[in-house]
C-alpha cells in the first residue's frame, strides 16, 4: 500500500489527535500491524490548549475544542517516540504553527528523525485556534506558503485540509504545487453545541465553538475526497472523516483515497483501526479484488 512515495504495510492508520502522542492504543492491538500511528499535531514549544470541557458527544459523533494541547516536539521525541519505536509502529508526525515561521521551526525540529517516521502531516486545518479565524487551509496562497516552508522536515509531507471551504480543490492543487506529496482530507468541520438550560455554548472555548467529527461528517469527507480525486487524479489522498467500519473505509477508497485514517470511532471502540484493517482485506477477498489498493477511485467509473 502506498501513499505517494511512502510504503505502508496496510491502508488503515489512526487519525491525528484521536490516540494521543504515543502508544495509547497499544493496549488494544499491535501497533505494528496498522499502516501508521499518526500522532497529535505538535509545535516546537509546549501549548496549553483550550479550557475544559473540551469534548462533547453529539448525534453521530462528537465535537471537540482541545486547542492543540501538547508538550512540544523535544518532549515528544524524548518521552513518546521511543515507545512507538519499541512497539514497531510506523509513525507519521503531525505539525502545526500559528504562523509560517512556527511551521518552519516545527519542520526543522523533525529534520533528523529516524526512518520509522515515514511522513509529516502538516495540519493546516485545526478549527480550534482563534475559533478557526486563521485557517491556512481556507486559502490556497497561505496553505502553499506553509508547505513551501516545511521542506526541512526531510520527509514526504501530507497537507491536512479542511472541507469548511468551497476552495478545497484549489487549495489541494496549491499545496501539491508547493511540495506536498499527498493531501489528508478532511479535518473536523466547524461547529457548536449550545446548552439550552444555561444558554451557553457547551465547550469551554465558548463563542469559538469546536470541530465536529464522526459518522455525521462521513458523507462530507467522501464528497471532498471524490471531488479532489476527480480534479487532481494524480494526487495521493489519505481519506479521513467518520469512518467507523469496513464499509466506510471502502467508500472512502472508492471515492479516491489511497489510504484511510480512523479517529472518532476509536473513542467508542479502541480496536476500530485494527478491525477495519482486517475487514478491508476480507471485503476484498470475498469479492475477488486482488488488493485493497485496487479499490481506489472505483466510484469514478
Ligand atoms: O487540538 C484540537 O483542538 C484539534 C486539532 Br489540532 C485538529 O486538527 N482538529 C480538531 O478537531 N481539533
Amino acid at each position: 500500500m502506498r501513499v505517494g512515495s511512502v510504503e505502508l504495510s496496510c491502508a488503515v492508520m489512526t487519525a491525528s489527535g484521536t490516540s494521543g502522542h504515543g502508544t495509547e492504543l497499544g493496549a488494544y492491538f499491535d501497533l505494528s500491524s496498522i499502516g501508521a500511528v499518526v500522532v497529535k499535531s505538535m509545535k516546537v514549544d509546549p501549548w496549553a490548549g483550550n479550557p475544559a470541557p473540551r469534548v462533547h458527544p453529539v448525534t453521530g459523533g462528537m465535537i471537540n475544542s482541545v486547542g492543540l494541547q501538547g508538550e512540544g516536539i523535544a518532549h515528544w521525541r524524548r518521552s513518546e517516540l521511543p515507545a512507538l519505536e519499541s512497539a514497531g509502529a510506523t509513525v507519521v508526525a503531525s505539525i502545526w504553527g500559528r504562523n509560517v515561521a512556527e511551521y518552519a521551526a516545527a519542520a526543522r525540529a523533525l529534520g533528523d528523525l529516524g526512518a520509522d517516521v515515514v511522513a509529516v502531516e502538516v495540519n493546516l486545518s485545526c478549527p480550534n485556534l482563534d475559533g478557526g479565524a486563521h485557517l491556512f487551509a481556507h486559502d490556497p496562497v497561505a496553505a502553499a506558503e506553509v508547505i513551501a516552508a516545511t521542506e526541512s522536515c526531510g520527509r514526504p509531507r501530507w497537507a491536512k485540509l479542511s472541507a469548511n471551504t468551497d476552495r478545497v480543490v484549489e487549495v489541494a492543487a496549491a499545496v501539491a504545487e508547493a511540495g506536498a506529496e499527498a493531501v489528508t482530507l478532511v479535518n473536523t468541520l466547524m461547529g457548536m453545541v449550545i446548552d439550552v438550560e444555561n444558554s451557553t455554548p457547551v465547550l469551554g472555548s465558548g463563542a469559538a465553538g469546536g470541530g465536529l467529527s464522526g459518522a455525521a461528517i462521513h458523507p462530507v469527507a467522501v464528497r471532498t475526497v471524490f471531488d479532489v480525486h476527480a480534479a487532481l487524479p494524480g494526487l495521493p489522498i489519505v481519506g479521513v472523516g467518520g469512518i467507523g467500519d469496513t464499509r466506510g473505509a471502502v467508500e472512502m477508497m472508492m471515492a479516491g483515497a489511497d489510504a484511510v485514517q480512523i479517529g472518532t470511532a476509536s473513542f467508542a471502540e479502541p480496536r476500530s483501526v485494527h478491525m477495519v484493517r482486517v475487514g478491508l482485506e476480507h471485503w476484498c477477498g470475498h469479492r475477488g479484488i486482488a488488493a485493497v489498493r485496487d479499490l481506489k477511485g472505483r466510484a469514478h467509473g
